[in-house]
């Protein structure tokens, strides 16, 4: 069984609060590493915008929902050109960070390439306490700032491992919408524009198209799959100089419906149907 690399920035973070995860981020930021938390309701969400060797700590590196963790890896890929390797965004250059306030349930990054721009802005919208439940938008827009017409690649790299543990979960994927999950948790993604290709593979197979030195295009493998999984999506698109692209991403976490909760809602009714059709109750109200 193919077990996940020791990730310390994870275990260094997995259970701690909001509170502390924002201490810890201003300490490590001073320290040349800037993990923010993003934090609403009931959820909890880290994202390290600086450079790491160990892919799985950079971008989005966790997501609990009342204090469990749901999310193992979110991250953003891009290639100019049909000939080179896939970049991870957080090797260009980070040329602004805003939040208006630590913690809280929003923020966004903006990256500068040769030519180029990559906004990233996220939005965490937890749900109530023990609701399960909890949402993330991420608006990404990449601007040509150039004067070349840059032929561009750009990828949504995404692993979640619902209730703590990707090994249960089952995963499939289209153009524009990706489901996960286990016995516990679902999760969907919705993406807008459709990617053009897209792909669910065992963990690490696309992390390893994503980090090797040759272009990659995504094999619109679609599952479902079970596993250690992980998803992503690609779009390709031409961009003229002076030109935006803008992707909007809308990541979903809730609970399965518990079975015998269904069963509990049909016999009560069943109960009420046939309650109505009782002549017991025509006597009572008279
Ligand atoms: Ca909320
Ligand atoms: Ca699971
Ligand atoms: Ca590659
Ligand atoms: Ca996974």
């Amino acid at each position: 069984m193919l077990k996940k690399p020791f990730n310390s920035l994870k275990v260094k973070f997995a259970s701690v609060t909001a509170a502390t995860l924002i201490l810890i981020g201003i300490t490590e930021q001073s320290a040349k590493s800037a993990v923010l938390a993003l934090s609403d309701d009931n959820s909890v969400a880290a994202f390290e915008s600086s450079f790491s060797d160990n892919p799985a700590n950079n971008g989005l590196i966790f997501w609990t929902v009342d204090n469990i963790n749901h999310l193992f890896h979110n991250q953003f890929w891009y290639r100019i050109g049909s000939t080179s390797k896939e970049n991870d965004i957080n090797t260009l250059n980070l040329i602004g960070i805003n939040q208006t306030e630590p913690g809280s349930n929003q923020l966004s990054a903006t990256y500068a390439g040769t030519g180029f721009e990559i906004a990233l802005n996220f939005k965490l919208d937890g749900d109530a306490p023990n609701s399960g439940r909890s949402s993330l938008l991420e608006n990404i827009e990449i601007k040509n700032t150039g004067l070349e017409q840059l032929d561009f690649h750009f990828f949504n790299y995404t692993d979640f491992d619902l209730t703590e543990n990707g090994e249960d979960d089952t995963v499939k994927i289209s153009r524009d919408l990706a489901t996960q999950f286990d016995s516990f948790t679902v999760a969907t993604e919705v993406i807008k524009p459709s990617a053009n290709y897209y792909q669910v593979s065992p963990f690490p197979d696309i992390l390893n198209a994503l980090t090797d030195n040759f272009p990659t295009t995504l094999s619109n493998f679609a599952g479902p799959l079970t596993d250690e999984n992980a998803y992503a999506f690609q779009w390709d698109f031409v961009l003229e100089p002076q030109k935006s692209f803008s992707i909007k991403n809308y990541k979903s976490i809730k609970p399965v419906p518990e079975p015998t909760m269904i069963l509990g809602c049909l016999i009560s009714l069943v109960s009420l149907g046939m309650l109505r059709r009782s002549p017991s109750i025509h006597l009572l109200r008279k």
